[in-house]
């Protein structure tokens, strides 16, 4: 399981200003605006209490402190607890809080106390960065190229499979490749035999995994993966639209997702 580092959130604000204005550029709608697509909320007043989470290999720097300036980006009413773990909770719902955002090393969720539901950040991730390529509007066709089909990957191909895209799924651990192609009926890639796509979908933890030879000029590669998916070289010879964050558009997915 990777885990976020202080170092990958130092700029938190910046950070989503650029992503926000990359997706209008890629889709036409900001990142709001593709949450209310995917999932057909909006939000009111709910007020989120993020709790910070000590077990583990612990409290990650800046990540609640993330949490919250993403939550006030995106125009939630949000609170850090003093108080980590069980007391944190305590203290988050004693204060007000209707949608709890917390984290150990495994699991992110966001449950809203009021209507029950809980989101997964994992899923949401694969999800909204899978909408937002399949927006594309300078698409040349509905194939698109998913590299790396986890916990992230796996339900982003799923989401374009539901969308009627022609999803090639590449990833190098070949029962989960097979395991994949029979369950989502996607197509497998293989990188001996490549072609160039207009829509990429990457997330894997891995630097690198595009390779020259898949890049059409242009192309969009939406990818929640750490570190970054493309080298800059490639990204500015083939004019690549590349959306990539940390932690923001992934949690705000979530958020949207229980509303
Ligand atoms: P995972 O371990 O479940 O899946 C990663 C997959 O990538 C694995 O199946 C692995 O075999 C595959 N892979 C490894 N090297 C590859 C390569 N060279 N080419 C193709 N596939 C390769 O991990 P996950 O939970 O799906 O997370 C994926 C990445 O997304 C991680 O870097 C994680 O930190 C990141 N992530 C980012 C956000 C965000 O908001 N930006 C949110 C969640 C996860
Ligand atoms: O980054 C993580 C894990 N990779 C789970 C998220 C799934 N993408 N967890 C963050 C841990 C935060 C820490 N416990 C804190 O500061 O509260």
């Amino acid at each position: 399981m990777a885990l976020l580092t202080p170092h990958d959130l130092i700029n938190i604000n910046k950070q989503l200003q650029e992503a926000d204005s990359a997706v209008q550029r890629v889709t036409g709608l900001d990142i709001k605006g593709i949450c209310k697509a995917l999932y057909s909320t909006s939000p009111g007043s709910e007020k989120v209490g993020i709790v910070p989470v000590t077990s583990g290999n612990g409290i990650i720097g800046n990540f609640s402190s993330s949490l919250h300036a993403i939550t006030q980006y995106f125009g939630f009413d949000s609170f850090v607890t003093d108080m980590p773990d069980v007391s944190g909770y305590y203290e988050a719902v004693r204060n007000g809080a209707e949608i709890i955002l917390m984290a150990d090393d495994h699991t992110f969720l966001a449950h809203n106390l009021k209507n029950g539901k809980i989101a997964n950040n994992q899923p949401c991730t694969g999800m909204i960065y899978a909408e937002i390529a399949s927006r594309y509007l300078k698409a040349d066709s509905k194939d698109v190229l998913v590299v790396g089909l986890g916990k992230v990957g796996f339900p982003g191909a799923a989401h374009l499979v539901h969308k009627g895209f022609r999803v090639y799924g590449y990833d190098p651990d070949e029962t989960l490749l097979k395991k994949t192609v029979s369950n989502l009926g996607i197509i497998s890639f293989d990188p001996e035999n490549p072609r160039k796509f207009s829509i990429i979908f990457e997330a894997t933890p891995c630097a690198n995994t595009i390779p020259e030879v898949v890049l059409s000029e242009n192309c969009v590669l939406s990818t929640p993966g750490i570190p970054c998916a493309i080298s800059d070289e490639l990204r500015k010879k083939y004019h690549v639209q590349l959306v990539a964050e940390p932690l923001g558009i992934g949690t705000v997915s979530m958020l949207y997702s229980v509303l």
